[in-house]
């Protein structure tokens, strides 16, 4: 793994079995996942009146470039099956990459670190379990953020 770095992917969905979309997501990353935060449940932001996602955020050590990473990304979105009607609209599979140690990127297609990152409770929350260095002490607060469980386990915590 020579010029391996570490990679953070955003995950959310909901639309179906919004854990077996991400648990398969992380599977098919395979052995090149390092952690994968706790599972959330999200209250949705922007976009029309749509369900409640998980989200969660994966770390890899990998020295794909970004552009793969992109591609793996929709390969991803693909085996979930995911229709793209309108922006932010409600998704089986949403796989975003975030961030990638000392690169950025700022394509049409592709802008790393992610625009919206920081401004986003959903993204900064399970973050904050696999890579708490890049998680402003300031970040905005938790709300509407719930930790449903882990994807290790089955099913939600209990209440
Ligand atoms: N993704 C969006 C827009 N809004 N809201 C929540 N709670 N979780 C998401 O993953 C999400 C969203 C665009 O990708
Ligand atoms: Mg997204
Ligand atoms: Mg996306």
């Amino acid at each position: 793994m020579t010029g391996a770095r570490r990679v953070l992917l955003a995950l959310g969905s909901n639309l179906g079995d919004r854990a077996a979309h991400l648990s398969r997501a992380v599977d098919a990353l395979g052995d090149e996942v390092t952690a994968v935060s706790e599972v959330y449940e999200t209250a949705p932001v922007g976009g029309p009146d749509q369900g409640p996602y998980l989200n969660a955020v994966v770390a890899l050590r990998t020295d794909r470039p970004a552009r793969d990473l992109l591609a793996r990304a929709h390969e991803l979105e693909a085996a979930a099956e995911r229709v793209r009607l309108e922006r932010w609209g409600p998704r089986t599979l949403d796989v975003d990459v975030l961030w990638i140690d000392g690169e950025e990127v700022d394509e049409p297609d592709l802008v790393v670190p992610h625009p919206r990152m920081f401004e986003r409770a959903f993204v900064l929350v399970p973050l904050a379990d696999v890579a708490p260095d890049l998680v402003p002490a300031d970040g905005p607060p938790a709300e509407g953020v719930v930790r449903w469980g882990s994807l290790a386990s089955d099913g939600p915590v209990a209440p």
